[in-house]
């Protein structure tokens, strides 16, 4: 197959998931990192307009953005590598309800965590309450959807919001230990997940 996915990101940033699921399906892709500077960001709008990562070019040449529909068209355009359960049935309305809230809510919360003095007028000087008021949330919104893991989002079977969830969790604001202790469930499913394939090769060369 000649024609192949490109998938721009930035080491340890949203583009880890989606890098994820294009090794578990096996497809020809490029990875593309989006340089921090304002000319490497301003070039990169062009492809993507709101400057984030991660953002997926189809392999037509289509460029899209938003890490939750990236992930849901990979499972679907990919059914054979089952990211995610057969269209129109109950398993599947749940795994859109889960890949929704983890991009609207947890996702959200990580970014007024990382950003906060994005989210205020005073800029950095009044960061830190926003920062504390999101690390809640993302603590709130983590414990809903691990509370239920059994042991994947969606019981039995592995799909697109397991590596969206292994993701998003290791961007926790606090030890490891102590995340692990109060969402046991979500350890668990990193113990399953690290030993795939797809997880180790991408962690590795986010780490580079
Ligand atoms: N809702 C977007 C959020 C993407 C996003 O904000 N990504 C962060 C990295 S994890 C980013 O690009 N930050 C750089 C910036 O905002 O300047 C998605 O799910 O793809």
């Amino acid at each position: 197959m000649s024609q192949k996915y490109t998938l721009y990101g930035r080491p340890g940033s949203g583009s880890l998931a989606v890098q994820v699921a294009l090794e578990e399906i096996g497809a020809p892709y490029q990875r593309v990192w989006i340089g921090r500077e304002p000319a490497d960001v301003a070039s990169y709008r062009t492809l993507n307009p709101t400057g984030r990562v991660p953002a997926l070019g189809l392999p037509d040449g289509t460029v899209m953005f938003e890490s939750a529909a990236i992930l849901i068209h990979l499972a679907l355009a990919h059914p054979d590598a089952k990211l995610g359960p057969r269209p129109g049935t109950r398993t599947h309305a749940q795994f859109l309800q889960w890949m929704v809230f983890l991009s609207a809510n947890v996702y959200e919360a990580a970014l007024r965590i990382y950003y906060a003095d994005r989210y205020s007028t005073l800029g950095a000087a009044g960061a830190e309450p926003i920062r504390q008021r999101a690390a809640a949330e993302f603590g709130e919104h983590l414990d809903l959807i691990a509370r239920q893991l059994d042991p994947y989002v969606l019981g039995g079977e592995l799909s697109a919001a397991d590596l969206y969830l292994h993701m998003l969790g290791s961007w926790y604001p606090g030890e490891r230990a102590e995340r692990d202790a109060r969402f046991p469930r979500l350890a668990v499913l990193d113990d399953i997940l690290r030993a795939r394939p797809s997880i180790s090769k991408v962690a590795a060369d986010h780490a580079e």
